[in-house]
């Protein structure tokens, strides 16, 4: 059976190593990028994203799954410009609460938080059949994270997703939306990134995520992340306290004895 956990509450993330004893472990995910002490690795490519503009005719599903909103990507969309050759899985986003200072973003620099993030799932094709089989290996995936401010106009590509998230506002529900170039949600800069070995950031936390965050940081509304933060719920149709959907970040976890590396002085 699927053990359950949540974000607050009786299995909040400080109990998630009760249950799932990898998320205890010393290299896990999120992290804060102390940025004085990342090493500049000159090795590090342009990261390139394959095929996500080749979305074609077929419509995406995005769901949400009680713990964020999600879409599955093409088997043919993938990444290179890392050690091995990564297939995409799915995109999902992790946010704040509405209210008061800007956070939501799992990772930050410097100690300071964004006010959302963007997560692209990969699993490493070139090692593994599929992703159950990658995702409790080392390397076996590759997370590609954004930093999402808010502020200034509507960001278009964001709308892809967004226009819809009123049509699953309740854990379970599924909606078709049309196909868009999914390149148009990262930042224009793939050459600037952090890149450190680490951790699923939901239970059950396998240590198996080579991470790439990008320096440079995407723009949405504040009403877009205010919808973000507002529409979803946590809980299924029907139940008398729906509970919203609200802050599915996890607090950054200690460095230990990795080294962040970054792909630029
Ligand atoms: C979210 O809960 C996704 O819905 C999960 O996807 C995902 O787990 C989890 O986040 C952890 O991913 O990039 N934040 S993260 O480290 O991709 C996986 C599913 O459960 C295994 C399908
Ligand atoms: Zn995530």
């Amino acid at each position: 059976a699927v053990k359950e956990w949540t974000y607050t509450g009786v299995v909040g993330q400080s109990e998630w190593s009760e249950v799932f004893p990898e998320c205890g472990g010393s290299g896990q995910s999120p992290i804060d990028v102390d940025t004085s002490r990342t090493r500049y690795d000159p090795s590090l490519s342009p990261v390139q994203p394959l095929g996500y503009g080749q979305y074609g005719r077929e419509p995406f599903t995005l769901s949400n799954n009680g713990h964020t909103v999600e879409m599955p990507l093409r088997s043919w969309m993938g990444v290179a410009g890392l050690p091995w050759q990564f297939s995409a899985i799915q995109l999902h986003l992790h946010w704040g609460n509405g209210v008061g200072v800007a956070t939501g973003s799992e990772h930050t620099i410097d100690g300071r938080s964004a006010s959302a993030e963007l997560h692209v799932v990969h699993y490493n094709s070139e090692l593994y059949a599929n992703m159950s089989e990658a995702k409790t290996q080392a390397n076996g995936l590759a997370v590609l994270g954004v930093l999402i401010e808010a502020g200034g106009e509507t960001n278009q590509a964001y709308t892809n997703i967004f226009n819809y998230l009123g049509r699953i506002r309740h854990a379970g529900q599924k909606v078709a939306i049309p196909g868009f170039d999914v390149q148009t949600l990262l930042p224009r800069d793939l050459n600037r990134y952090f890149r450190y070995n680490g951790s699923l950031t939901t239970p059950p936390c396998y240590q198996s995520v080579l991470w790439t965050v990008f320096a440079e940081r995407v723009r949405i509304s504040h009403s877009q992340l205010l919808k973000l933060e507002t529409v979803l719920y946590s809980t299924k149709p029907g139940v008398s306290q729906p509970t919203l959907l609200q802050d599915n970040y996890r607090a950054t976890q200690p460095l230990n004895h990795r080294t962040v590396l970054s792909s630029f002085i």
